[in-house]
């Protein structure tokens, strides 16, 4: 039996969520559905530019998965299950103080980190860890029952994370025993049969529904699948002409004249789905909650720290001048936010380059004639001898998944602002994992340099000989 490599223990485990998720959640095939009509339409229209950023394959089969866990072990336990598909952590983003409604949660996103294990497939997995000991949502009471009950439970079996570990260590795993691990690991996310003890899911669900649905119930589940998309407005129009409850606003960069960068996202409101519920007298009755939802992503090009900088500014200075002309029709805070992003980033995806805004990739160009090349990048590549690729945006944003959250948040629930946070960041999060978390900006700009290295000593030159 030949052995299945990590990155193709990623594409069907991906596949395999997709399948079952599917199931679960009826309206997710509905989005997949539509999300595969707006991309055959972009590729008619747009032709070989519609894969620009990436090949119509890649984007097929393209997910990003959402899971909620509840303690640093079992953080440390997904990040091995993840590891054995080549999947690492990147980033990490702090949702406790993110406007209206904070969510108690730190979070950071598992992905493959080279460019080709990106390409063989990108299958990603927001990632999100209840911050149990957080004064300003768990009283000292509230949060120690929160531990007991957390310490009490067993997400991954210990056969599981065996497998896990083998596969990290010997790169791949042979059959049969890949497909047990892929099933083990696909079910430790299905949605648990299990009752619901209502009055302990309604105690937390009064501080927040993120907390309640991490922390209430004994098992962990898939939160949502995110397909991409080639055109997100056009989905959403599509979604919402199939009478699915969509969000305000899709969340991120407004649609522009200009390349599209960074992620913009949007979804569609979190479902009624049946869960039985226990009473306080022991007698079991079915119920329903409300946390799965659906979400959609449109991909565009990674920015520099600058670039990101400005990213920023441009949404911040929409946000700020809707507020002060009253703008409150989405539809029309999109124009808005379109106008300040023209007035400050530059039009074209050159342009974008040539200021050292957005991550591209460098490849030689074979020429004929002899002329030397200049030493100068933007010379290189007006004179045509180097071609850029645009790096794609692999991340997630921090605004856009607190919009996310919030929008599918059943209540506001209650902070005490005036208590004390605890303590949590990138250095936090690699103690939890036993890992090192990776900064996407240092992956973005190690991709950039390795290629123009390159692509460059195609050129006969040395990045170091280049002058600005
Ligand atoms: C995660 C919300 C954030 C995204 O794509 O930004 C998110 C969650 O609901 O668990 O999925
Ligand atoms: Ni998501």
């Amino acid at each position: 039996m030949p052995a299945v490599a990590q990155w193709e223990l990623r594409a069907r485990f991906a596949h395999a969520l997709s399948a079952m998720y599917g199931k679960e959640v009826p309206a997710y095939t509905t989005l997949v559905e539509v999300t595969q009509q707006v991309n055959a339409t972009v590729l008619a229209e747009r032709g070989s530019g519609a894969e620009r950023l990436g090949s119509i394959e890649r984007v097929s089969a393209e997910r990003h998965g959402a899971i909620r866990v509840g303690t640093a072990d079992e953080l440390r336990q997904v990040g091995q299950i993840f590891a054995a598909m080549g999947m690492h952590p990147v980033g990490f983003y702090d949702l406790r103080d993110t406007g209206p409604a904070p969510v108690p949660v730190v979070s950071t996103a598992f992905r493959p980190v080279s460019a080709d294990e990106l390409a063989r497939n990108p299958f990603r997995v927001f990632t999100s860890v209840l911050a149990v000991d957080d004064r300003r949502f768990f009283s000292t009471e509230l949060s120690e029952q929160l531990e007991s009950f957390l310490r009490r439970r067993t997400l991954f079996s210990a056969e599981l994370l065996e497998l896990a570990a083998r596969a990290e260590a010997l790169g791949e795993l042979p059959e049969p025993v890949a497909a047990r691990f892929l099933q083990l690991a696909t079910d430790s996310f299905a949605l648990s049969a299990e009752p619901v003890d209502r009055a302990w899911y309604r105690t937390l669900e009064q501080v927040s529904s993120v907390a309640a649905d991490i922390g209430g119930v004994a098992s962990t589940h898939i939160n949502h699948l995110t397909p991409r998309v080639l055109d997100i407005d056009a989905l959403y129009t599509g979604m919402q002409h199939r009478g699915l409850e969509m969000i305000d606003a899709i969340q991120g960069p407004p649609r522009w004249d200009g390349p599209e960068v960074l992620l913009r996202q949007t979804s569609f409101r979190a479902l009624a789905e049946p869960r039985l519920m226990r009473n306080p007298d022991g007698s079991v009755e079915p119920g329903t909650l409300r946390v799965r939802f659906g979400e959609v992503e449109a991909r565009g090009i990674a920015l520099s720290r600058r670039g990101r900088d400005l990213a920023d500014k441009a949404s911040s200075t929409a946000s700020q001048r809707a507020i002060e002309d009253g703008v409150e029709d989405p539809g029309e805070r999109q124009r808005l936010a379109a106008q300040t992003w023209s007035q400050l980033f530059p039009a074209t995806e050159r342009q974008l380059l040539l200021d050292g805004l957005g991550h591209f990739s460098f490849d030689a160009v074979a020429r004929t004639d002899r002329t030397a090349p200049p030493r100068q990048l933007a010379g290189l590549i007006e004179g045509g001898w180097l071609e850029a690729t645009p790096i794609v945006y692999e991340d997630f944003l921090p605004r856009s998944a607190a919009g996310i959250f919030r929008s599918n948040l059943s209540g506001h629930g209650t902070t005490d602002p005036a208590e004390r946070g605890s303590q949590r960041d990138a250095g936090w999060l690699a103690a939890a994992l036993e890992r090192d978390v990776h900064a996407s900006e240092d992956l973005y700009e190690r991709q950039q340099s390795d290629s123009l290295d390159r692509a460059l000593s195609v050129l006969g030159l040395d990045a170091a000989e280049l002058v600005d």
